[in-house]
């Protein structure tokens, strides 16, 4: 099994399927994973992720998992959709990586190289990485993919940020170490100046608990009043750091474009009147799996009172009676925003026979508030 070939056959695979490539052999990981205790008391370990401490040794080197593993293959999806056209109000907005299944579109891509790689290498072993315990981007970058923004994400010079990351683990020593590019960003901190709520907390580092794309989209709970504000008309995922970068301001398209995906955009009202089965087809794929429809409710609801559009008050109105409780307590605070007044006839109503001390000290707080 020559070791040239394997690369050249993969980058031949990465080709065929507009991917870009770089390998990198697991040896001189380079002491950057060293700092990763440090991050992790500081809190910037993604422990939304459910890695945890004990996660560290696996995730520094991936050898220790995986033992017959010698080289990463790592791989670029670019993403982009035409810059959206006006789109109809009142609408909630989705973030670009989400808008179609771009995550699914790599899987497959992935899945199809390893298949291919196995026919060509039968003794090879292989095994495909989307959004795993991995540090993807520590392993782009010593693979020489690119080099990371003050918004801590990676670029390349073809894409920008606008791209995913995918590895193939692979038992053939293939790549070599590439010393880490320098970053580009200069004195430019639009981005860290841009973040509605101060999540890249300093150059490179992005405070998991803080950032918007996970209040929308894994954070589950009773968004924090200051973070239903601060999310404005976000309804899954938060690209603000990156549609500021004068690094993206091209727009680039990239084919063949996933075919699942619910847009860039949804109105409210569909977003408030969706049912399972509506849910479930708008929001297939790899992308928004484990997703749930109360989730798109809760931020739907959020929006429309970020919207202050009246229209919308008899639609989320029946959330605040007759619905699950975090919707209840949500819609309250969203009918507030749209109309205090007609709201706080609402309260009055709903205090008779409310039973959840957070949401009656929430309808306490905003009486208090008016
Ligand atoms: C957790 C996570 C998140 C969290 C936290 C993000 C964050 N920046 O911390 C949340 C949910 C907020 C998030 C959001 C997004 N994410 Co995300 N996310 C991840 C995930 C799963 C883990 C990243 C992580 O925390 N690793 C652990 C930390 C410790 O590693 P690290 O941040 O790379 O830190 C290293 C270096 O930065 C360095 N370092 C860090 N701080 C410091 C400080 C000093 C002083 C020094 C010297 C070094 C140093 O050392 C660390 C170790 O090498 C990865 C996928 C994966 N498995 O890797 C995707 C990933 C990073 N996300 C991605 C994307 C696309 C996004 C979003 C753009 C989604 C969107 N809405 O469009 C946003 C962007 C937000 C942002 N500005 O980062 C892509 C990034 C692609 C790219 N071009 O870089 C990834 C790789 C997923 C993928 N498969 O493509 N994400
Ligand atoms: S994705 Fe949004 S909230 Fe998160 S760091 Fe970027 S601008 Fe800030
Ligand atoms: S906005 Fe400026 S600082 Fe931020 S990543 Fe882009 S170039 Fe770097």
């Amino acid at each position: 099994m020559s070791e040239v070939k394997i690369l050249e056959r993969a980058s031949e695979f990465a080709q065929k399927y507009n991917l870009d490539l770089k390998a990198l052999p697991l040896r001189d990981l380079g002491e950057k994973v060293a700092i990763l205790g440090e991050l992790f008391r500081k809190g910037y370990f993604p422990s939304i992720l459910g890695w945890s401490e004990k996660d560290l040794p696996a995730l520094q080197d991936p050898r220790v998992t995986y033992p017959w593993a010698k080289s990463i293959l790592v791989f670029a999806q670019p993403y982009s959709l035409p810059p959206s056209e006006k789109f109809p109000l009142p609408s909630g907005v989705i973030a670009p990586f989400c808008a179609l299944d771009w995550y699914g579109l790599l899987k497959d891509k992935l899945r199809k190289i390893k298949a291919e790689l196995l026919v060509a290498f039968p003794q090879l072993k292989v095994k495909v990485f989307v959004e795993g315990k991995l540090l993807e981007k520590t392993w782009a970058e010593l693979a020489g993919i690119g080099w990371r923004g003050k918004n801590s994400l990676l670029y390349s010079e073809k894409w920008g940020s606008r791209f995913l990351l995918g590895e193939l683990l692979i038992s053939a020593e293939v790549g070599e170490f590439k010393k880490e590019k320098e970053s580009m960003c200069g004195d430019c901190r639009i981005c860290l100046d841009a973040c509605p709520i101060g999540a890249i907390t300093k150059p490179y580092q992005v405070r998991p608990s803080l950032c918007l794309d996970y209040f929308t989209l894994h954070y589950e709970g009773v968004l924090p009043l200051k973070i239903r504000e601060l999310m404005g008309e976000r309804l899954f995922g938060c690209s603000t750091c990156q549609d500021v970068c004068p690094y993206n301001r091209e727009w680039k398209e990239v084919k063949p474009q996933p075919e699942s995906g619910p847009g860039l955009f949804i109105p409210i009202q569909e977003a408030l009147l969706m049912n399972e089965e509506k849910f479930h087809k708008k929001f297939s794929g790899h992308t928004f799996k484990g997703k749930t429809l109360l989730l798109l409710k809760r931020n739907a609801i959020v929006v429309a009172g970020n919207l202050r559009d009246r229209s919308l008050f008899e639609l989320v109105e029946p959330y605040a009676y007759d619905s699950p409780s975090l919707l209840r307590q949500h819609a309250l605070w969203s009918l507030w925003r749209m109309d205090s007044r007609r709201a706080s006839s609402i309260f009055q109503r709903v205090k008779s026979w409310e039973k959840i001390p957070r949401i009656l000290r929430e309808i306490e707080f905003l009486e208090r508030d008016a």
